[in-house]
């Protein structure tokens, strides 16, 4: 079967980014759909990216009304790939601390697994280092979590991701409640419950390009609380996801040693 390839980018006041990050993705060996989804920045990152859609068929946009949460901007991508048809779905952030180049290895690595994720922590030992201190102590901090938490050692935080939608099936992404960043260590986990086989890829993380983070506080409160309710489900009890509402095992794609 031939594969249907959509990378998806959520953005919110990207103006300098946009542009470039469109045409690095369109230029790679294998010249993936593009899907942005914007919510009205008010630095005007919604009419580039219509100009840009308008140039190309293949670069899709969708509007949202305001600032909803990179989460939800997340799960509407995902459900928008899997209405569309896509099998693969990679997604990534738009400020150039995800590195474009880095997709075709995604892509060989998805041949023999369900989901791939990227890994800050397997690369070089430089990894990180353009980072300011407080943005590298969050995002170490949050893999401390997810370690001692969720019993994962994958880099979960992360949404440099590829997700095999011809493999996991949509309903899959119905557990996943978290509206910000949280999002991303939650549907790790989930897809890491049901058993789903997950690879790494290691990667080197350069500080953002351009623009400014919109991981704030009120981010950091929502995904410390998200990292408690997820351990409190843990250890009261078995967590109702949707590997326990399957009818039948799965006998496609045992799970790797990654994550377990
Ligand atoms: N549509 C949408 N996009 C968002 C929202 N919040 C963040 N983004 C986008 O999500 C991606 C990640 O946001 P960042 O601000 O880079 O968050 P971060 O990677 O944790 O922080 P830095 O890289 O340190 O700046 C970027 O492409 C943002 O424009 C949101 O509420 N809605
Ligand atoms: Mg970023």
């Amino acid at each position: 079967m031939s594969e249907k390839i959509l990378v998806f980018i959520p953005t919110y006041n990207e103006r300098r980014n946009a542009e470039k990050m469109c045409r690095a993705l369109r230029a790679l060996p294998f010249a993936p759909d593009v899907l942005f989804v914007d919510d009205n920045s008010p630095d005007g990152t919604g009419a580039i990216l219509d100009h840009l859609a308008a140039k190309d068929p293949a670069v899709h946009v969708v509007h949202r009304p305001g600032k909803q949460g990179i989460g939800t901007a997340h799960l509407f991508g995902i459900r928008w790939a899997y209405a569309q048809g896509y099998s693969k779905l990679m997604t990534l952030d738009c400020d150039f601390t995800h590195r474009p180049e880095y997709l075709p290895q995604f892509l060989e690595a998805s041949r023999e697994c369900d989901f791939v994720i990227s890994t800050r922590y397997g690369a070089s030992p430089e990894n990180l280092k353009d980072w300011t201190p407080y943005r590298r102590f969050l995002t170490r901090f949050g893999h401390i979590l997810t370690t001692a938490m969720l019993g994962m050692t994958l880099d979960a935080t992360t949404s440099f991701r590829l997700y095999r939608l011809d493999r996991i099936p949509v309903e899959v992404f119905d557990d996943v409640q978290a509206a910000g960043y949280a999002f991303f260590f939650e549907s790790a986990y989930i897809l890491h419950l049901a058993g789903f086989s997950i690879r790494e890829v290691p990667v080197v993380l350069p500080a953002r390009q351009d623009g400014e983070s919109k991981m704030n506080f009120a981010e950091v409160l929502a995904s410390l609380r998200r990292f408690l309710r997820l351990f409190a489900l843990r250890v009261m009890g078995p967590y109702r996801g949707y590997h326990q509402r399957r009818t039948a095992p799965r006998t496609q794609a045992k799970p790797t040693a990654a994550g377990r």
